[in-house]
């Protein structure tokens, strides 16, 4: 049955060249959302995988950036807010495009797609892409510890975790006279703030208007960015041997990155996002610091020390995983990425323990298929309960179930 619904909206939600992460709520292509989408449909056609993952890099820009959203010209302007014309934007391809980026998790896509099908042609046709995209994130957000920077909350793909209250203090909303759409389709109470988005319209008008090149008023180092940075290079080592390449430059970069993080952003227990405006960690119980446990050259120490903050905070061994720990000040079972439990978060977890701790991620794996079959494909869900919230049909939630049970 779950697998039948997932099916359903994968199929659903597809619109020729790729899949829309919710028909009504997300009306276009999100860059993270498609490198999941990729991992589940590599399951059922990598074909549509490889399309999917070959339309977002098309709309790469020059400078190597694969920008959060790439719009589709189809969709009016009012149907998400901030669409096309705040951006005011456009790929060299020319589509119109968002101007910030996401978590790099697609070199992970591409593998477990080429693992699913091999087909070195596309192999070969992607790997100067990520190649460009990595290059971009040093270039342009590489700090001197040698950790990425994100701009805004919505690039870590988290939006309103209450890891950025305190970054997100700092700065002066401006940003007013906007209509959101997201509160058509689903209540107030699960969603971000006005507030919240006050703020990131402002931050996000300073970017635009620096032409997308200053870093404002938000400027993070953030433990899930950096690991999915830090897999991409460990992948792009995998890609090259596999396409007749030196792998070395990639596996030193990886090598480098995990240690910058363990020296920079672990605080014994989690890793923790750095605020590089103040220069300070910021102390906060989220679950992408969980995350670097999908790196390869994680310290076995602190590898263990993840794992037993993710049974003592985040109660692993009961199913699915909070976004937020619930003990910590800031969370909330039903808002957002507050609290809920959210299957991509699940699934990267999952992954880093599937070989380091196999007993802990079989219930992981059945907590998310349980969340699913409890409610439905959801965007996100009641870390205690397993109601669902958020968006119905979400195709992320959908493509990891079906690699989950792969
Ligand atoms: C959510 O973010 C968008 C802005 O990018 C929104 O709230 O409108 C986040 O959950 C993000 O991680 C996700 O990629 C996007 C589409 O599913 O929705």
């Amino acid at each position: 049955m779950i697998l039948r619904d997932a099916v359903r909206v994968l199929v659903n939600n597809w619109d020729g060249g790729y899949t829309v992460p919710s028909r009504r709520l997300y009306p276009h292509q999100w860059s993270w959302d498609s490198a999941f989408i990729a991992i589940g449909n590599a399951r059922l056609s990598p074909r549509r995988a490889r399309t999917e993952l070959l339309s977002l890099f098309g709309a790469q820009w020059r400078d190597g950036r694969v920008p959060h959203i790439v719009f589709n010209p189809k969709v009016a302007e009012a149907a998400y807010f901030p669409g096309p014309r705040f951006w005011g934007v456009h790929a060299p391809s020319g589509s119109a495009t968002s101007g910030i980026v996401q978590p790099p998790v697609h070199a992970l896509a591409v593998w477990k797609t080429y693992q699913a099908e091999p087909d070195v042609a596309f192999l070969r046709r992607i790997h100067p892409r990520l190649v460009a995209q990595q290059e971009f994130l040093r270039a342009a957000r590489r700090s001197a510890k040698g950790l990425i920077s994100i701009v805004h909350p919505w690039e870590s793909g988290m939006d309103n975790s209450p890891a950025w209250d305190e970054p997100l203090r700092a700065v002066e909303p401006g940003g007013t006279g906007f209509v959101r759409k997201d509160l058509d389709t689903v209540s107030s109470a699960e969603r971000p703030t006005d507030r919240d988005y006050e703020r990131y319209v402002t931050l996000a008008l300073a970017y635009r208007d620096s032409g997308y090149q200053r870093h404002g008023q938000f400027q993070v180092e953030d433990p899930l960015f950096n690991a999915a940075y830090a897999l991409a290079e460990h992948i792009l080592a995998l890609i090259a041997r596999e396409i007749g390449l030196d792998p070395g430059p990639h596996e030193r970069e990886a090598e480098a990155t995990t240690e910058a993080m363990v020296d920079h952003l672990f605080d014994g227990a989690l890793f923790q996002p750095r605020d590089v405006r103040t220069g300070r960690l910021i102390s906060s119980a989220s679950a992408a610091g969980l995350t670097p446990l999908l790196l390869p050259e994680l310290p076995g120490k602190v590898a263990d020390a993840l794992i037993d903050t993710a049974l003592d905070r985040f109660a692993l061994k009961d199913g699915v995983l909070p976004s937020y720990a619930p003990s910590a000040p800031g969370f909330d079972a039903a808002r957002y990425w507050r609290g809920p439990s959210w299957i991509n978060l699940d699934w990267l977890v999952w992954q880093g323990l599937k070989d380091r701790r196999p007993e802990l991620a079989g219930p992981l794996a059945n907590g998310m298929l349980c969340a699913a079959a409890r409610s439905g494909l959801r965007e996100y869900f009641d870390p205690f309960t397993l109601s669902g919230h958020g968006s119905r049909d979400f195709s992320w939630s959908a493509a990891l179930v079906l690699d989950v049970v792969a």
